[in-house]
């Protein structure tokens, strides 16, 4: 039996994909690594270490922070920080980007991350998620930092993941080349390959949608998911967890659709485009899905802000290209 391969071991074997690699991908990819072993355990000890629960303070979209939320954000940050990589960081939990050590001048990469998605479940025992995306920086290196290193189309990415804290804890990527899952084994305290290639299956009937918001959602979506509801005969089921890393992974593994409509709470959609939509997407279309708004490819859109949100429809080719024909239905 072949040995199975650790992380590190993968990412220096895949380094020399990388044009003009000078070893600071593979130190940034080391160090979130690092940092996901560092938040994973806090998060499988929450119960125990008085760190569930609202943190008493609120990030940049009123929300109330989580003790976890805060515990993962400032954890990636000290750790991507130190690693001289990085030169920005762009976080849910930071109302405006952090500039790295000098100002932000000599680190090669920009990191976008949502350190603890679906954190408000940890209280109740459901799996949550970190979501990352990395780009490079758009002014030369020396100078200070500006818009333009930030808000960059997803096309952009040279890299993007995310770690599910769940049953097993799980580091999924890619860096253009395909999508990868490591397993962490905490006996070892090591992430080894586990899902090598990870592709959507041929076909999915799995929809992911919170039903209660139905009614607020755009004609297009209501049609398609009457059309689910009536392809029960055909193995079409609902699975919505709430958890935007978990719901991606299972419709991953198993094929299916993700869908967050805008609502009338959520007019310009809940989904944060540069830290949740645009990194999930790159991961779907390297693993043979797609991943659209109301009007086309995710990756095309040039946010206009940090913070900016979006309408996020992902998953199997077929299923998406069935919700466009209802846009089109639809006029
Ligand atoms: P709703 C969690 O707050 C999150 O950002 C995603 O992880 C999840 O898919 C979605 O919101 C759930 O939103 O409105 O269905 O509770």
């Amino acid at each position: 039996m072949s040995k199975t391969i650790t992380l590190q071991e993968f990412i220096m074997d895949t380094q020399a994909e990388f044009p003009f690699v000078s070893g600071q991908l593979t130190r940034l990819l080391t160090d979130i690594g690092v940092a996901a072993k560092i938040v994973n355990h806090q998060v499988n000890r929450a119960g125990l270490a008085g760190i569930l629960g609202e943190a008493g303070s609120q990030n940049s979209h009123d929300e109330a922070q989580q003790k976890l939320d805060v515990f993962a954000d400032r954890t990636f940050m000290r750790i991507l920080t130190a690693g001289k990589s990085v030169a920005g960081i762009g976080s849910e939990e930071q109302d405006q980007y952090v500039f790295c050590g000098d100002d932000g001048k000599s680190g090669k990469y920009i990191v976008m991350i949502d350190p603890l998605d679906g954190s408000s479940n940890v209280d109740v025992n459901v799996s949550i998620g970190t979501i990352f995306s990395i780009y490079r920086r758009v002014t030369p290196m020396g100078e200070t930092l500006s818009d333009q290193d930030f808000l960059q189309a997803g096309t952009e990415q040279v890299v993007a993941g995310y770690v599910l804290y769940g049953s097993s804890t799980m580091l999924v990527y890619t860096t253009g080349s395909g999508v990868n899952g490591f397993t962490l084994d905490p006996a070892v305290g090591e992430f080894f390959l586990s899902h090598p290639k990870m592709q959507f299956p041929e076909t999915g009937s799995i929809y992911s949608i919170n039903d209660a918001l139905l009614g607020q959602a755009n004609e297009a979506t209501q049609q398609f998911i009457t059309g689910c509801r009536e392809a029960i005969d055909n193995g079409f089921k609902a699975r919505y967890i709430g958890s935007l890393v978990s719901d991606f992974h299972r419709n991953l593994i198993k094929g299916g659709i993700y869908l967050y409509p805008s609502t009338k709470d959520h007019p310009q959609g809940k989904l944060r485009l540069l830290y949740e939509c645009a990194p999930l997407a790159f991961i779907a279309l390297q693993a043979g899905g797609s991943a659209e708004d109301d009007h086309g490819s995710i990756l095309e859109k040039v946010p206009s802000s940090l913070h900016e949100r979006s309408p996020f429809y992902v998953g199997n080719i077929h299923l998406i290209q069935a919700l466009r024909s209802c846009w089109m239905n639809n006029g």
